[in-house]
């Protein structure tokens, strides 16, 4: 399809989607595209995400979850849901930072780097973020944490001495600027190409929470993980806004309550399984490790200047969020 059919059909789905089903009595289908494995916890809370809303509107919904990038790949979920080419969907947010900054406020260094601190700075985030969202079409109906990012490396690395050189995947812009300032050559793979991107030698070193590498099964690999906690970044599920706002109230309430529920179950999951993630590296034979201090400094100050750069980016509303986080 050519980019013009693709956005006929989509305003005709939209139209279809906005008008139809509850209105008389049939029930809607909506395709979830998820970007990351079907065993991943992401996906797993949207299957139960999608159970609860099929409960809560009494059969009015019913979601499909598509995981692992199966329906659209990672890079095209945002775009397929605006478009209105599929109703929902989920998606790492930061990823969406190069073309609306303010969705980068979770990928910060060292600005919250436990679960407690990241809800608070979600707290400060959401009205700003959604206001963005809402600019882009989308409507956020929850958003779940990973667990806290680190380095993976196939040496042992004590300083940007050992990185200089090495290929780098990135997931977000931001990760690659953070490669370069370490020397490393930064290209951009989703979660799902991530296994074959080692394997083929595109790149040998990533950041990323203990859960990607698990899923991954990286220690066929690499070698080395240096827990860094670096940020806690978020996925979050999003709905076409004319998708949302053709349902009646009382639809929109119920998926809503799903959406809440299912918002703490992921944190909680996401905290419970922090460390299952770093003793199956372990156990598969990667060293799993703190950065040492000298690896750790320069991250810092790689990430105060990251942070001031985001800042620049965000403006106002960038500095509001950090504003009100601090201020609680
Ligand atoms: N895993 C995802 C995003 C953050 C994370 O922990 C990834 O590496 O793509």
């Amino acid at each position: 399809m050519t980019d013009l059919t693709k956005l006929a059909c989509a305003a005709v789905t939209g139209a279809l989607i906005a008008t139809g089903a509850i209105a008389d009595g049939h029930a809607q289908s909506w395709d979830m595209p998820m970007a990351y494995a079907a065993t991943n916890f992401h996906s797993e809370q949207g299957v139960i995400f999608a159970d609860k809303v099929r409960e809560y509107t009494d059969g009015a919904i019913d979601i499909t979850v598509h995981p692992g990038g199966s329906l659209f790949g990672g890079g095209d979920i945002k775009r397929a849901i605006q478009t209105g080419q599929v109703p929902i969907g989920e998606r790492f947010m930061s990823a969406h930072a190069n073309e609306a900054p303010l969705l980068g406020w979770d990928n910060l260094p060292f600005i919250a780097t436990s679960y407690d601190d990241n809800a608070k700075l979600w707290e400060a985030a959401r009205d700003t973020v959604n206001a963005q969202l809402a600019d882009l079409n989308l409507v956020a109906l929850y958003t779940c944490p990973w667990p806290g990012q680190g380095f993976y490396f196939a040496k042992e690395v004590a300083s940007s001495a050992d990185t200089q050189g090495v290929k780098f995947r990135s997931y977000n812009s931001a990760t690659a600027t953070f490669a370069e300032e370490l020397g490393m050559i930064p290209v951009q793979i989703e979660a799902a190409e991530l296994s074959q991107a080692l394997a083929t030698g595109v790149a040998s070193a990533f950041i990323s929470s203990g859960s990607t590498g698990y899923d991954r099964k990286v220690w066929e690999h690499l070698t080395h993980y240096y827990k860094v906690n670096a940020w806690l970044p978020r996925n979050y599920v999003m709905v076409n806004s004319q998708t949302w706002d053709g349902l009646d109230a009382d639809i929109q309430a119920a998926v809503q309550r799903a959406a809440d529920e299912t918002a703490a179950s992921c944190a909680a999951k996401s905290a419970e399984l922090a460390d299952f993630y770093f003793d199956e590296l372990a156990k598969n034979g990667m060293t799993v490790q703190d950065a040492g201090p000298e690896f750790l400094a320069e991250l810092e100050a790689i990430g105060a200047k990251m942070t001031a750069e985001w800042l620049e980016t965000a403006g106002p509303d960038g500095q509001a969020i950090l504003d009100a986080y601090n201020a609680n």
